[in-house]
């Protein structure tokens, strides 16, 4: 018998504190899905949180506390490989070769350059070339599909064009990888100003749900999210973000359509309505507060010892390919 390679999946998540809805429903829930029928690599992206202000003693708890709340969520060592980036020198050395044909105009035209230097973020090198180093994550081990939320999909698009123009110059080396987005949950927004997203950094709390918090807060968060004043509960964007924010969590986490709930909720009043959605999403995360719970940081500490050194080896074969294309020493 004969078995067929499974098609290669990669995704990140930086240990920066505060896992939400938004992350869960976006990603991570199906880093979690696509475990069986794929080969899933999944890693702390640490060398990217150090793009903007962070403190050294801080980042060794949130790597530990991250790789927990991903245990807790169901990534599972035994099926995926789970590690954190700084331990895989390749992911530093692979951005640097894919540094030099990256045009200085496509990283300035980045969204979430733009927006973290708005917000106030020193615009360092660093943070300028944080999408080139998300190219080598991706393309260091050859992966196939990439699930991620809305948020990274211009991240997506010059990974792809990166190694196009990579193997355009020195040869086949990188398969030509692909977004997995979710077709609902994609960018789920703050419940306390709808027309940004959901977001760790966000300094009110208030405006997102933590995967662990307990039933009363999000309870409480999504009776307090900012809504309208028309008492229609209808899918309207642009006229009701919150709103449709709220379907569409609701969706996502019963597995009903929008156009279902709509017919259901129409006329109920906002009241009833986010009862209902603030329910199925207590319904959804009470379980992962027990799981977490009963991880220790020991265990964790172990997986992503084992998980680095597993990285290590697979990332060094993959690594001399690219050295051998581009005529460096050492393959
Ligand atoms: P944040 O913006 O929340 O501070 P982030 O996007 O910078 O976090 P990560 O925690 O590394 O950084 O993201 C993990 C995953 O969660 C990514 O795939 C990202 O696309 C996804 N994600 C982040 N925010 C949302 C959101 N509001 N809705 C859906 N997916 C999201
Ligand atoms: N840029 C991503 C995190 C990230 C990532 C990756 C995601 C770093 N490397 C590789 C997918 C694949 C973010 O900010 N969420």
């Amino acid at each position: 018998m004969t078995t067929e390679a499974k098609p290669r999946i990669f995704s990140g998540v930086q240990p920066t504190g505060n896992i939400h809805l938004g992350n869960y429903l976006g990603a991570f829930r199906n880093w979690v899905a696509l475990q069986d029928d794929y080969d899933t690599i999944y890693c702390i992206v640490d060398l990217h949180a150090m793009t903007v202000d962070y403190d050294p003693a801080e980042l060794e708890r949130e790597r530990i506390d991250t790789a927990k709340v991903l245990m807790a969520l169901g990534v599972d060592p035994e099926r995926s490989l789970l590690y954190t980036q700084s331990q895989v020198p390749a992911h530093a050395e692979l951005a640097w070769i894919l540094g030099t044909m990256t045009p200085m105009g496509v990283l300035g035209r980045m969204t979430q350059y733009k927006d973290k230097t708005a917000r106030g973020e020193r615009a360092d090198l660093g943070l300028f070339s944080y999408p080139v180093l998300m190219a080598a994550d991706i393309l260091l081990y050859r992966a196939n599909l990439v699930p991620i939320g809305d948020d990274q999909r211009q991240h997506m698009e010059m990974t792809r064009d990166l190694a196009e123009r990579f193997n355009n110059r020195f040869g086949e080396v990188f398969p030509i990888p692909e977004a997995y987005i979710p077709e609902t949950s994609a960018r789920v927004m703050s419940l306390t100003e709808p027309h940004n997203k959901m977001s760790k950094s966000d300094e009110q709390e208030r405006s997102r749900i933590a995967v662990l918090d307990d039933a009363d807060v999000i309870r409480k968060r999504i009776r307090s999210a900012v809504t309208d004043s028309d008492p229609e509960v209808r899918y309207d964007v642009e006229a009701k973000p919150g709103i449709s924010n709220l379907l569409e969590i609701m969706s996502a986490t019963t597995g009903r359509s929008i156009d279902d709930l709509v017919a259901e909720y129409a006329h109920s009043g906002y009241g009833v309505f986010k009862d209902a959605v603030a329910e199925a999403v207590v319904e959804e995360l009470a379980p992962y507060r027990e799981t977490y719970r009963s991880l220790s940081n020991g265990d964790v500490r172990a997986v992503l010892h084992d998980g680095g050194t597993k990285a290590n080896e697979l990332a060094a074969p993959y690594e001399r390919e690219v050295r051998k294309a581009v005529g460096i020493k050492g393959y």
